[in-house]
């Protein structure tokens, strides 16, 4: 299969450029990525600090496989979205300070890396905050199907905030690679109405046939990475083996045409 463009991989005293954002929103550029933004300490601390609220997390299972998270996720929410709420505030009181630091840093760096003015975490006027992070697990066996994430399809007619962004885009912190495996691979090609018909109800995912032919991006996570992609083109995540695979991550969307303000949700 033919590799479309190259990923971008960026350092920190790289000079940024005010077409980064554009490259990753139009997929000119698949994926940014900076290596090891996380030092080894930080990174296992955090990692030591989840193994304290292992009871608080959840696996979802469908025919075809299984996410397994720690802190809601609003896709799974849509249709009772005050569920998504609660969740959190049941869940926040469990969750490790360490997080909260890790998830406003990333939110400073996606801030500088893109030339945005003001990333905050989302709002809903009647029901409060959005949960700004979502800690995501895949252990040994486990591979993510072919999938798209479009808050905009998923919540349409809800009347959330979140539906009203203008693009998705995904953030991605690596806090343990897996020993093999885990490639997210990303395909050529954005989600269209036209391919629900490809869909079969209640499976996580899309057949292959969706993405025949299409070019694609792999990028394997190392320990410490942090990248940035746009999550309305087709992608999966290899399966993992040996050590599990933790992501640290959340959805942003611009709100406004001149791509200087977002908001942030999981
Ligand atoms: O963990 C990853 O590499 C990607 C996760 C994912 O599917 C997403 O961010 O939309």
């Amino acid at each position: 299969m033919a590799i479309f463009n190259q990923i971008r991989v960026i350092n920190p005293t790289m000079f940024v450029e005010t077409t980064w954002l554009d490259d990753i929103v139009t997929a000119r550029v698949p994926l940014l990525v900076l290596r090891h933004y996380l030092t080894a300490e930080k990174r296992q601390s955090v990692v030591n600090d989840l193994e304290q609220c292992r009871e608080r997390i959840r696996v979802s299972h469908y025919s075809n496989g299984a996410l397994t998270t720690l802190g809601p996720y609003l896709a799974r929410h849509t249709s009772a979205p005050e569920n998504y709420f609660t969740a959190l505030r049941d869940i926040q009181p469990a969750l490790p300070p360490s997080l909260t630091v890790l998830k406003q840093d990333v939110y400073s760096w996606v801030k500088k890396s893109l030339k945005l003015e003001k990333l905050t975490t989302a709002t809903e006027p009647a029901l409060g905050d959005y949960a700004g992070s979502i800690v995501r697990f895949h252990a040994d066996g486990v591979a993510n199907p072919l999938h798209n994430d479009l808050i905009v399809r998923d919540a349409a007619g809800s009347g959330l905030a979140v539906t009203n962004i203008l693009h998705q885009l995904s953030c991605v912190v690596c806090l343990q690679e897996c020993s093999e495996g885990g490639a997210l691979r990303i395909y050529k090609k954005k989600w269209h109405p036209d391919d629900e018909k490809y869909k079969v109800p209640g499976e996580l995912g899309y057949p292959g046939s969706v993405v025949q032919d299409c070019e694609t991006c792999e990028f394997h996570p190392h320990s410490g990475d942090i990248y940035i992609f746009n999550p309305a083109y087709y992608h999966e995540i290899d399966r993992v083996a040996g050590d599990t695979r933790i992501t640290m991550g959340f959805f942003f969307g611009l709100t406004d045409k001149k791509m200087k303000h977002a908001i942030a949700w999981s």
